[in-house]
């Protein structure tokens, strides 16, 4: 169906796929742990892989050590050319990758081509950083002295992903990495290792083609074993992780240990605010995109609507009639909006959350259901809830990955909805509709909104990959993909330079031997 068989050929995705590549080379296929993929959009069997062991990543850690002593010397703009070329790579592969995306992970066909473009994407955004990767120069207290900053490359980046961005999330680390000069290491989620093998193939033919080192990009599949020792690895300076709260605190703190560098883009809990002031018809497409779009699994997702009272039955009622509509159901199937969640795990979550929501007074208004039925195959479909609810509630106080929509009403001005907004432990996305000015620029301001992310007349998903991505509080920290990111996957270093006949000592200090 769709032609997943003829996608899995032509990005050499096999039956049983081994557990490391170190760019030229695949390995570790024998006697290991092996975990089979099924899709959630069917159920259907997609292929094999095995799960690398301690020795496995050993020599894959070796190798990237190897690989970074060459490719830290090739100049930055020639490795923006190599980037290029994936970019280019990536262009020619966008269909069938989106399409494994999709079946793979589940979001829909139109969602794995976007998330493709935003690796396309951010190929492009590091080509033009090659030619920069810029320090200041200062001007030097003493006479004949020059001082500047200048940065070089970092190292062995290890990069554990998310499964609900199985390759842009890497790519925006990888790409940064490898105009920075570093080697990478990619821990793909188990639960979506199969587009990262894809993905891993073409970055074999890249290296390839320009008979460049083995081990500047490389691959390993296993659990949150393999996570634990990049983790713990005093000889990976950086290690950027995507995912649950949880598992973002475990990292940061053996990286912390070590005092390694911890990059973490972890869980969100953001909200749009729609003051009186919000032009609804806009608003709309933005909160249910927001909402349902990657049935609720991006660390973006819309989880909290804070609506004031004035206009709160206009919104319920403009969404109980949206949501009936929604057309759920196979994500390679054209209209298709919601496609599954990414496994029973998932499903069991959603069902949870909506008990214990409604166990501490959330009216559930629509929704919740799990479908089933020839149209759903494989268990992981459920109709998107709407709950009206208050901001206090653990439940709303918590990241459920699934499709629920919060509705929390407000009364009085856009200070009372900030506060609302404010009050959960995550920090990432937030946005508020108005076109009341004063109210956007408070939203903004530094009493505003305490998110990573906040934006004017816009959802809170699907940012652009020119920004800096990454939030405040629980979520970690983090800053991926544009802006200055960059600079995290390098070492700064300050350099001053004499080229007078004394040497005065700064701060005036005189010591005459
Ligand atoms: C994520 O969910 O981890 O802003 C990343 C967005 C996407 C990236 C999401 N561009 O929704």
């Amino acid at each position: 169906p769709h032609g997943i068989k003829s996608v899995l050929r032509e990005l050499g995705v096999e039956a049983r796929n081994p557990a490391f590549s170190t760019g030229l080379k695949w390995g570790g296929a024998t006697n290991t742990k092996t975990r089979a993929i099924h899709s959630p959009a069917d159920g259907q069997l997609i292929g094999e892989v095995s799960f690398a062991t301690a020795a496995d990543y050993e020599q894959v850690v070796q190798t990237a050590q190897e690989a970074f002593q060459t490719w830290r010397l090739v100049p930055a703009p020639k490795r923006g050319e190599i980037v290029r070329q994936i970019g280019n790579k990536l262009r020619d592969y966008k269909e069938p990758l989106g399409k494994l995306v999709s079946y793979e992970m589940g979001k829909i066909l139109q969602e794995g081509l976007g998330e493709v473009q935003e690796m396309i994407d951010i190929c492009d955004f590091a080509v033009g950083l090659s030619r920069q990767l810029h320090g200041f120069t200062m001007h030097s207290e003493r006479p004949a002295h020059r001082m500047y900053d200048q940065y070089h490359p970092l190292g062995v980046v290890g990069i554990i992903s998310a499964f609900n961005f199985p390759v842009a999330v890497w790519s925006w680390n990888a790409m940064l990495a490898a105009v920075c000069g570093d080697v990478s290491i990619w821990k793909p989620s188990e639960k979506t290792p199969l587009v990262a093998v894809a993905v891993q193939h073409i970055i074999r033919d890249v290296l390839k083609e320009n008979e460049l080192p083995e081990g500047i990009f490389n691959l390993i599949i296993g659990d949150a074993e393999i996570g634990q020792l990049m983790a713990a690895d005093g000889r990976v300076p950086l290690v950027s992780a995507t995912g649950s709260t949880r598992m973002g605190k475990k990292v940061g703190e053996v990286v912390g240990a070590r005092l390694g560098r911890a990059l973490l883009e972890l869980g969100g809990n953001n909200a749009i605010i729609l003051t009186e002031h919000a032009d609804l018809d806009i608003a709309m497409r933005a909160v249910v995109f927001g909402a349902v779009g990657t049935a609720g699994q991006r660390c973006t997702t819309t989880r909290r609507l804070i609506i004031h009272d004035s206009i709160f039955e206009d919104v319920k009622q403009r969404l109980l009639t949206i949501y009936p509509k929604l057309p759920i159901g196979n994500p390679l199937t054209e209209g298709t909006l919601v496609g599954p969640l990414i496994d029973e795990a998932a499903v069991r979550g959603f069902s949870e959350a909506l008990a214990a929501v409604q166990q501490e007074g959330g009216k559930l208004l629509i929704g919740g259901q799990i479908l089933t039925g020839d149209q759903y195959p494989g268990g992981n479909y459920v109709q998107p809830a709407l709950v009206e609810a208050e901001n206090y509630y653990h439940t709303v106080q918590e990241e459920t990955f699934a499709p629920i929509l919060y509705l929390i009403k407000y009364s009085g001005d856009v200070e009372a909805a900030i506060a609302l907004q404010n009050g959960v432990r995550q920090g990432l996305s937030s946005s508020i509709f108005t076109l009341n000015m004063r109210e956007a620029e408070a939203f903004l301001s530094q009493a505003g909104s305490d998110c990573g992310i906040a934006n004017v007349n816009i959802g809170t998903s699907g940012a652009e990959i020119g920004g800096a991505f990454g939030g405040e509080k629980e979520t970690g920290g983090g800053r991926e993909s544009g802006s200055d990111a960059w600079k995290i996957y390098m070492r700064r270093q300050t350099n001053t330079i004499n080229y007078s006949r004394e040497l005065p000592l700064a701060q005036g200090i005189k010591f005459d031997i």
